[in-house]
């Protein structure tokens, strides 16, 4: 079983790590932890294709579940990284219902979607190369994180087979004209990610959120978030160099608040 919907069949909130350094042996260090899943991240990652299989591989082994954001919402990308053994992925910039269609559809085969049919590593990794088997273990996620695709956000949650919709906050607060942060404080911020939690509540689908902490996932946890990452492999190394570079030379150790992005 895949321990993300391990989660869900569980009514409990999955926690993540995500991957921005390429190498199997790191993510292979954060599935496990523990983790439900580890996410690959082909969009600001310093991470390719090729860099990217050793890491599902890796993931996989770990005990977490293998997810990877792709790049763009491209299908022919989609496809690829399900080949590749990705459990599920992660869409970045959908901005209407038409572009979550066109996500869902190039995770599942016909007469349901659009996959051409390869599951090269996938069938291995799940058991199967029934496409209807394939079909069911892929998860569609997409990213809600502009504001276009707020105002739309109601359309985009009730398309026909999406698992969910993951918020990047940063771009999300960008695009509304506010400074980019993953820290949720500016009334519109708060609302715009409200507005998209309650959408996917309505459409029984998980809502996921990007976040900088265990302290801020718990937040979201709480509100009800059903996919929460906590850190990222580069924000965790840089915080534990910080503070041990700190203990080392007396000083207090640089505050992690207001970090912003990584
Ligand atoms: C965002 O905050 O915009 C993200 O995409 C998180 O990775
Ligand atoms: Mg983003």
């Amino acid at each position: 079983m895949n321990p993300l919907r391990e989660a869900w069949a569980q009514s409990r909130a999955a926690f993540g790590l995500w991957s921005v350094v390429p190498g199997s042996f790191g993510v292979e260090v954060l599935a496990r932890t523990g983790a439900d899943y580890v996410c690959v991240d082909q969009q600001h990652g310093v991470i390719g294709y090729d860099a990217m299989v050793p890491m599902l591989q890796a993931i996989e082994a770990g005990g977490a579940a293998p997810i990877t954001r792709v790049l763009s919402g491209d299908p022919y990308e989609i496809m690829k990284s399900l080949d590749a053994g990705a459990r599920g992925v992660i869409v970045p910039l959908v901005n209407s219902a038409a572009d979550a269609e066109r996500s869902v559809a190039a995770c599942r085969y016909p007469p349901r979607g659009t996959r051409s049919y390869g599951p090269t590593r996938a069938s291995g990794v799940i058991g199967s190369s029934d496409p209807e088997v394939l079909d069911a273990e892929a998860l569609c996620l997409v990213m809600v994180e502009t504001r276009e695709a707020l105002e739309r956000v109601e359309e985009i949650a009730a398309t026909p087979g999406l698992d969910g919709i993951y918020i990047g906050p940063t771009d999300l607060a960008l695009s509304l004209g506010l400074s980019p942060t993953l820290e949720i404080r500016e009334d519109e911020h708060v609302r715009a990610i409200e507005r998209v939690r309650e959408a996917c509540a309505r459409n029984g689908i998980a809502a996921g959120i990007h976040s900088p902490s265990g302290e801020w996932a718990r937040r979201h946890a709480d509100a009800g978030f059903d996919m929460v990452t906590v850190a990222t492999d580069a924000s965790l190394l840089r915080g534990a160099a910080l503070a041990e570079l700190a203990v080392v030379r007396g000083e207090r150790a640089e505050t992690e608040e207001g970090k912003g992005y990584s």
